[in-house]
């Protein structure tokens, strides 16, 4: 670990402590976390897996070992939002990163819907994620 990394560590957990002992409200906000997909793979059998993140939106940093209970793959931003497909998550060896697997049945645009709770907070992350995806 360099020296810059090193600082940046103890900076982070600092910044959490502070965050976790007097700044946090009472209860932080499970609205203070949302789902952003950060890329997509094209699997040798067919269909696409969505590679999405839990982020703290205040600092962007991955939430990890978040239990996804809800996910809803649809065509909703096309106006078919009776069109959907089956969605499967997948291991993730990165923390704060989630895979959905899925085998798109039109080319469109497509939302995929999660739901989720976060490890120590109350209440459910709901985020809608929007994508354009090939057959
Ligand atoms: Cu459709």
């Amino acid at each position: 670990m360099s020296v810059n990394k090193f600082a940046a560590a103890i900076g982070a957990a600092f910044v959490i402590l502070l965050s976790a002992t007097c700044l946090r409200p009472a209860g932080a906000d499970i609205k203070d976390f949302e789902f952003k997909l950060v890329g997509s793979e094209s699997p040798a059998g067919g269909g696409i897996v969505l590679v999405v993140q839990l982020v703290r939106k205040a600092d962007g940093s991955p939430v990890p070992d978040a239990v996804i209970f809800a996910r809803r793959l649809d065509m909703a931003p096309d106006d078919m939002a009776a069109m959907t497909v089956p969605v499967e998550q997948l291991p993730s060896s990165e923390p704060g990163t989630y895979r959905f697997k899925a085998k798109l049945t039109m080319d469109g645009k497509w939302r995929l819907s999660l739901g989720a709770k976060v490890q120590g907070e109350t209440g459910t992350v709901r985020s809608e994620i929007v994508f354009r995806g090939q057959q």
